[in-house]
Parts: structure tokens; sequence; C-alpha cells
């Protein structure tokens, strides 16, 4: 199966692109992580994108704060697709960084999650490999099938609480 790639802006990003990479070992699928900026490294990450296909890599998600051109970046490099994480930050709280990542031109797509929706970007990029792939197909179905249970026993609990309250 093929890699993803978990690139950031800044480690101080980490926080929120943590959940990504624990949705992706959670469905047994190999990744690497590792912070890249648009701004800070561009040569680094346009060589990055350029070299991802090559590399192993079968979706390339991104995440940055503030102006975030980091997902662009990397999408205008390579036709891998881009999944981008807009990161919220203090001042503008995330606004600047999911209009950044999602107002994009024309011909170079990036699939934006919610602000900080780090673990949605990884099972976006996840659906995107099943497509290919059973066994992680399967392991989609499971999940949701989990979720699924899970929200029915919040609902019998909740149903609990307002037969006392009614007695
Ligand atoms: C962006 O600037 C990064 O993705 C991060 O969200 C933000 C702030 O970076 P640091 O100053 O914390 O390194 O490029």
């Amino acid at each position: 199966m093929k890699k993803i790639a978990i690139i950031m802006g800044s480690d101080s990003d980490w926080p929120v692109v943590q959940s990504a990479a624990e949705t992706l070992q959670k469905l047994e699928i190999s990744f690497e992580a590792r912070v890249l900026s648009a701004h800070r490294t561009p040569l680094a990450a346009i060589e990055f994108a350029r070299n991802a296909r090559e590399n192993g890599f079968g979706v390339i998600i991104a995440a940055a704060g503030r102006a975030a051109h980091l997902a662009g970046v990397l999408a205008g490099n390579t036709t891998l697709p881009v999944i981008g994480i807009p990161i919220g930050s203090v001042g503008l709280g995330g606004m600047d960084a999911l209009l950044s990542t999602v107002q994009m031109p024309s011909g170079i797509p990036v699939a934006t999650v919610a602000i900080d929706g780090a673990s949605n970007a990884a099972l976006l990029a996840a659906e995107m490999l099943a497509l290919s792939d059973k066994r992680l197909e399967t392991a989609l179905d499971q999940m949701r099938a989990d979720m699924a249970t899970a929200v029915e026993k919040k609902n019998e609990k909740l149903q609990e609480k307002i037969q006392k309250i009614s007695l």
C-alpha cells in the first residue's frame, strides 16, 4: 500500500496534527510526518512534493496556520491528492488559514477539511487509498459501524437520564 505524507508548517502544529497520525496508526497505514514550510523552507517543500510519488506516497496531508500556503505550494508541485488542514491560531482563529488553504485557483485542487480537522484529513486520505485496497475498505467500514454503535449507546444513556428526571 502507498504511504501517506503528513507535512506541517511548524512543529507548533503537531498538537493538532497528532490526531491525524493516530488515526492512520489505528488503520495500520504507513505514514511519514515532517516539518516543511512554504515560507521558511520553500525549496525543500517543492522538492518534497516533486519527488513524493516516486518516493511511494499516495496522498499528502498538509497542515499550516496563519497565511497557510503550504498545501497549495505542495499541490502545485505534484498531481498526488493534497488534503489541507487549516490550523487554528490566536488572532484570527484559523479563518486566515482556512481561506488561504481552501481558495485555490482552478487547476490546482486542495481538498480542505475543517479548521483543526486533522482526524478527518487522515480518514479522507484513507478513503482515497481504500479505492484500491480491500483491507482498508473493510477497516473503514468497521470504523463507521463502531461509531454508529457508540452513538446508539450514548442515546440509550441519554434516555435513561431523561427517564430518571420524569420519575
Ligand atoms: C505556519 O505558521 C505554521 O504552520 C504555524 O501554524 C504558524 C506559526 O508557526 P511558528 O511560528 O509557531 O513556527 O507557517
